[in-house]
């Protein structure tokens, strides 16, 4: 079922504490915490509690969700004083994905090439 943990999921199991992670922020819908493989130096995930599998499921499956994340996604770069950030959510393989949970990256703190690799 759309929204519900799942037992082999990474970020689930950050969701639920029982794998260590640096969270920065948190509310009652979303967790944002620091990626483990920075590309910045600011490098924030932010993720909605419930499983949704990409941006485009989370967005069909649950709008107001999606909504929190990128609010979140906001209050993150006003945390960090970021002036200029990129939010990235890759979608499918093909864009680099490799954890089956929504999130979102924050990216900052350094000049950001256009168009990204
Ligand atoms: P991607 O868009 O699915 O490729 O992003 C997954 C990110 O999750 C990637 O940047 C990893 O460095 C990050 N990550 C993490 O922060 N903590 C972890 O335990 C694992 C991956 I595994």
């Amino acid at each position: 079922m759309p929204g519900e943990p799942q037992d082999d999921c990474l970020f689930c199991k950050i969701v639920a504490g029982t794998i260590p992670a640096t969270i920065v922020r948190e509310t009652e819908t979303t967790v944002a915490f620091r990626d483990i493989n920075p590309q910045a130096p600011t490098h924030v995930l932010v993720i909605p509690k419930a499983h949704h599998v990409d941006a485009a499921a989370l967005a069909a499956e649950a709008p107001q969700l999606a909504a929190d994340v990128l609010r979140e996604t906001r209050a993150v770069a006003d945390d960090e004083k970021l002036e200029s950030y990129r939010i990235i959510f890759n979608t499918g393989s093909g864009a680099g994905q490799t954890v089956w949970h929504a999130h979102a990256h924050v990216l900052g703190g350094r000049g950001l090439q256009w168009p990204p690799g």
